[in-house]
């Protein structure tokens, strides 16, 4: 039988290609929690657990997102049986409440090591993947509408994006909404315009900004109210036509179902990190498909090694009406992948290999770790 052996966790800051501007935080850095685990055949797995402006976006943070496999995920996995991943999920499930990012960095590196060991694909474990590319929304939030024209335009050029997702949510609901409708004007039918508002609004503001995005041209908001205002999603989907998308209310399978009940999103934000990992974001979108709902494969911004082990399991989901956002490493300075993901022609390469088809770059690996590796400031920030 083949054991776990050893589980090592590690924190890489790495900077972004200019500030990224969010509701709730701007980053320049994006930090990771990459782990390796060791099996006793001397192979190994490599995973990652990322979140998004330190504590600003989600309930875990970089550090705890650490803490948490140190002291009690990985003494739990050590020297049990590396191939049984249900074994594994399930054990961690029952001795750590939450913490669904750092089960997911532990639980992509099982998987990773499983396919290899086995000599195939992470798709191949979750069924096989009926595509081998993806179309891949790109990010403006520059935080200036010129900028970002420019940035669109560009992209739009180079044939690499055609799906745009504008951050708002920072300013008023009126001068968002003239933003939106400046970037919608200015790409016309070249381009898919959405919004992600990160829980800025009020019910009523985003009555306003439905209204107004809606007009503009703008064909889906993502999160515009707090998760925990069911209520006010289902209100805001039964009431536009503009989509309406659960972000931060997914976090795994049950609110899955609880959003589902509720009416409360014609779309899901499919994230692996904030559903618990690979298996529990296929429940996940088993859900959605099963209720007839729009699905879209989000990010957390990962490094390519988290968007490897994504495009992985989304490589095996039959429809994706909304596309996905896998684009976290081009937003990075450096890639920490030997190879890099490919994206070209709007769309983005499911990395083929075994495991999930991704490698590490030793000397960027030192490099942008924190612990030994060159020091790098600001995490997020206003
Ligand atoms: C989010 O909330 O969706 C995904 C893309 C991006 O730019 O930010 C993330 C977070
Ligand atoms: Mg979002």
């Amino acid at each position: 039988m083949t054991k776990i052996d050893q589980i090592e966790t590690m924190i890489l800051d790495i900077p972004t290609i200019r500030g990224h501007v969010l509701s709730m935080a701007t980053m320049r850095t994006q930090t990771a929690v990459l782990v390796i685990v060791r099996f006793s055949d001397g192979s190994d797995g490599i995973g990652e657990g990322t979140t998004i402006g330190g504590l600003s976006y989600g309930p875990e943070s970089p550090e705890g997102i650490k803490s948490a496999i140190d002291t009690y995920i990985a003494p739990a996995l050590v020297g049990r049986d590396a191939d049984n991943l249900n074994g594994a999920i399930q054990l961690i499930d029952k001795l750590v409440k939450g913490n669904r990012i750092a089960k997911t960095a532990v639980e992509i590196a099982l998987w990773d090591g499983l396919g290899k060991r086995l000599g195939v694909s992470v798709a191949h474990l979750f069924g096989g993947a009926v595509h081998d590319k993806l179309p891949v929304a790109w990010t403006l939030a520059s935080g200036n509408s010129e900028t970002d024209i420019a940035e669109a335009q560009q992209m739009i050029d180079i044939r690499r994006h055609n799906i745009f997702k504008l951050k708002i949510g920072k300013r008023s609901v009126r001068d968002d909404v003239a933003h939106v409708a400046r970037i919608k004007q200015a790409v016309g039918d070249a381009a898919s315009v959405r919004v992600d508002v990160n829980t800025a609004w009020s019910l009523q503001e985003a009555r306003w900004g439905l209204k107004g995005l809606q007009d503009a041209g703008c064909e889906l908001v993502e999160q515009p109210v707090p998760a925990r205002y069911r209520r006010a999603m289902a209100e805001l989907t039964s009431g536009y036509e503009i989509a309406v998308m659960a972000d931060e209310a997914l976090n795994g399978p049950e609110d899955a179902l609880a959003v589902t009940k509720a009416r409360a999103a014609d779309v899901f934000a499919v994230k692996v990190a904030q559903s618990g990992g690979l298996k529990r974001a296929s429940e996940v979108v088993a859900i959605a498909e099963a209720a007839g709902l729009g699905l879209y494969g989000g990010t957390m911004l990962e490094t390519g090694l988290g968007t490897a082990a994504a495009l992985q399991l989304f490589a095996t989901v039959e429809t994706l009406d909304w596309g996905t956002e896998f684009f976290g490493p081009l937003l990075l300075t450096e890639d920490i992948l030997a190879e890099p993901i490919t994206y070209h022609d709007f769309c983005v390469q499911i990395p083929k290999g075994v495991g999930i088809g991704a490698a590490l770059d030793p000397d960027k690996i030192a490099f942008f770790r924190r612990d030994t590796g060159r020091t790098i400031t600001a995490v997020a920030g206003e």
